[in-house]
């Protein structure tokens, strides 16, 4: 059967070359050759950590997979991250710490059949849609819901209970959801003292917040702090979502280590109908981390420090391995700055739009001595390239496998031809190997798979043929012949001590408040986030005219819009301590006075993140794009009288 093609008038459809600081087009010879000498290059004059890659998570899981074997096979460095950074990395990093693996521990259909489902920090009504049907069902099955979220969002409309904090104050929040437990004594001392440990410092920890002292805090009223902990200790089924309301702070994986304790302390995890679900933004975000495109894990989420793991990759794919955690994304843009990452390979990511703090990232990316850039369109970060290589949508133009939230691996199928000279991003990276002296050659997608099911125990199972029969499977599947529960960590209720494996440690954490701080000459808290009709940094979503679409805004309270003198569709001057940008007005009863809301959906016109702030979290690298000061002023005086 003929195809037809992916018609779209910004496709990129040919490589390019930069020459006398232009880009020009190039021959696929031509542009291969260019982008592999330059690695050569930079890894010659300065060793491999000179080089960083960006694996995309919009791509399937066997291009993550070969992308972050190019890295260390090829490469021979672990300086491979992605976009997970900037959302979801803190999510990870607490859950392994909690429970010794990332993922979230619940499936949708548990979501479907719980008493309680708190939505925490996640605009899923836009943001996750098809999540949010099942949270729907739930509803309509006799489910409580609770939204924690500043702003009075569409997730929100739906909750029988809106608890609309202050920006960056979910630990005290969770703190005193805590002691209300505690105090209450609907704490599961059975699974306490069974699965976890630390809970006698954890509950002093929490002490000092009360009810009172969390809601002068968190501006919750005591009432509603009081309800959420009585019905989530209480339920049955409880199911706790979060998404970057927790994870973009500086604080972010202590955020979700203050949520996970919620879980232990109740028992709402490792048994059927409760659990934990971070809810992942990327449509395979969950499956890059899975194949290995982050610095700190091979493909299974397996840990490079470990001896054993290493030894078995090393003789699978015959090259020594660095014993040491690769550069995440933050700590390679710092690196850049250093003079230390000379060279990077950026697949599918578009930096200089979506970094914390962009002017700053776009001087770092243009002291690289050779960038290139491997995307379907010409970004703003493809323009900065020394090669742009034009690549297939891996969702309709490639085929393979894709990880959703609740850890289900899916088949996609090629249904469209890829537009002009574009090719598949798994045969780009096998034609720049080739041209480094591996000599690389994959049939087809399912021959990647089944490379990763050998090194892999967590997709062992899962053939292309189960894959397809099944309609998707969740990891982990070590088995042909068998499935596991559709929940993670069910060990921790066995009896035998044995068979329970490792203790769940609660956290003891502390409050921190955002960084950027308020003052006179900023005294408005901006918060960043999504609207359903826009996608990210607006590539993919704004080439074409929507209805639905009204550019962006800067939303404000009907309260602060009257104290500044503003009208709906005003154009004011946002600024904070790094940037200044300039956006019409949008006047939005969801927000309460003191807060003001951006998206950064339309990078072109308004670019949001010239006002965030880089302040990160130290253990997962993500950024606080949750919270920054800002001040809004007229562009034209108000008229006297
Ligand atoms: N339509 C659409 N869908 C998308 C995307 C898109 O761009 N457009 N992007 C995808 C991606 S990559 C991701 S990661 C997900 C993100 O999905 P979400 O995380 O749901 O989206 P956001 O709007 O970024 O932020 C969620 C909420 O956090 C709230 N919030 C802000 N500060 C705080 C705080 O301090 N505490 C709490 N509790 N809440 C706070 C905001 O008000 C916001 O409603 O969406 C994915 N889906
Ligand atoms: N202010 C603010 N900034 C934020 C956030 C926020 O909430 N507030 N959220 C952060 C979050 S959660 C995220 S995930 C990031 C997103 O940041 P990015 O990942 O940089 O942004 P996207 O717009 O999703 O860019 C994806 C790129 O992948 C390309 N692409 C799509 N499919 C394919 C494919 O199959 N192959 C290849 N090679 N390329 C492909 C697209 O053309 C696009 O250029 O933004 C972060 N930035
Ligand atoms: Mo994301």
């Amino acid at each position: 059967m003929k195809r037809k093609r992916a018609e779209h008038y910004d496709r990129l459809t040919h490589p390019l070359v930069r020459e006398n600081g232009e880009l020009r087009r190039a021959t696929w010879e031509e542009a291969l050759g260019r982008a592999a000498e330059g690695f050569r290059r930079n890894i010659q004059a300065h060793g491999p950590d000179a080089f960083a890659m960006l694996s995309c998570a919009r791509s399937t899981n066997e291009m993550n997979y070969v992308g972050q074997k190019f890295t260390r096979v090829v490469i021979g460095t672990n300086n491979v991250d992605s976009c997970n950074r900037t959302c979801h990395a803190p999510s990870v990093a607490g859950l392994s710490a909690a429970f010794g693996s990332g993922g979230g521990t619940s499936s949708y259909q548990e979501v479907e059949e719980a008493d309680v489902i708190v939505m925490w920090g996640s605009a899923a009504r836009n943001a996750h849609p098809i999540f949010f049907q099942h949270v729907l069902k739930g509803i309509r099955k006799g489910a409580r819901m609770f939204a924690v979220d500043p702003r009075r969002t569409g997730t929100a409309e739906w909750a029988d209970r809106w608890l609309g904090l202050n920006v960056g104050t979910d630990i005290p929040l969770a703190h005193a959801v805590a002691r209300e437990i505690i105090h209450s004594g609907l704490h599961n001392q059975v699974f306490i003292e069974r699965a976890t440990e630390g809970f006698e410092e954890y509950a002093a920890s929490v002490e000092p917040w009360t009810l009172t002292v969390a809601e002068q805090v968190t501006g919750v009223p005591a009432e509603a702090i009081r309800e959420l902990a009585h019905a989530y200790a209480r339920a049955d089924r409880a199911q706790l979502c979060w998404t970057l309301g927790i994870t973009e702070h500086h604080n972010a994986t202590d955020n979700v280590r203050a949520l996970i304790n919620l879980s232990l302390l109740t028992g709402h995890v490792g048994r059927y109908g409760s659990g934990l679900s971070p809810l992942r933004g990327q449509n395979n975000v969950q499956g890059g981390g899975d194949m290995g495109a982050i610095p700190n894990r091979l493909p299974g989420f397996q840990d490079i420090l470990d001896p054993e793991i290493r030894a078995r990759f090393e003789q699978a794919w015959d090259v020594p391995i660095q014993p040491r955690y690769g550069l995440n994304l933050t700590e390679m843009l710092e690196a850049m700055a250093e003079g230390e990452v000379t060279t990077c390979y950026l697949i599918g990511e578009n930096p200089v739009q979506s970094e914390a703090d962009s002017l700053n990232c776009v001087k770092r990316l243009s002291m690289l001595d050779h960038l290139v850039v491997q995307d379907i369109f010409l970004t703003k970060t493809a323009q900065m390239a020394d090669v742009v290589l034009p690549a297939a949508a891996a969702w309709c133009e490639s085929d393979g496998t894709f990880t959703n939230s609740e850890r289900r691996v899916q088949r996609v199928r090629k249904a469209l031809e890829a537009p002009g000279e574009a090719r598949d991003d798994i045969w780009i990276l096998c034609e720049l190997a080739r041209r480094l002296g591996h000599d690389w050659d994959y049939d087809g997608s399912e021959q990647v798979w089944d490379e990763l099911r050998a090194v892999s125990p967590a997709h062992k199972g899962m053939t292309y043929q189960r894959l397809t029969d099944l309609q998707g499977i969740q990891w982990p599947c070590p088995s042909e012949d068998a499935l596991e529960p559709p929940f993670l960590h069910g060990r921790l209720w066995d009896p035998d001590p044995a068979k329970r494996g490792r203790l769940a440690p609660f956290a003891v954490l502390r409050h921190s408040p955002p960084v950027d701080l308020l003052d006179e000459e900023y005294p408005l808290r901006l918060t960043t986030g999504r609207r359903l009709d826009s996608y990210n940094t607006g590539v993919q979503s704004s080439g074409f005219a929507s209805p639905l679409r009204r550019g962006e805004n800067i939303e404000l309270s009907p309260e602060d819009a009257a104290r500044l003198g503003v009208t709906a569709g005003e154009e004011v001057r946002i600024s904070s301590r790094r940037g200044s940008v300039v956006a019409p007005v949008h006047i939005d009863p969801a927000l309460r006075p003191g807060l003001v809301f951006m998206t950064m959906h339309f990078p072109d016109e308004v670019d949001t993140n010239a006002l965030t702030i880089e302040a990160t979290c130290p253990i997962a690298g993500t950024a606080e794009f949750k919270a920054a000061a800002v001040r809004v002023d007229r562009l034209v005086p108000a008229k006297a009288g």
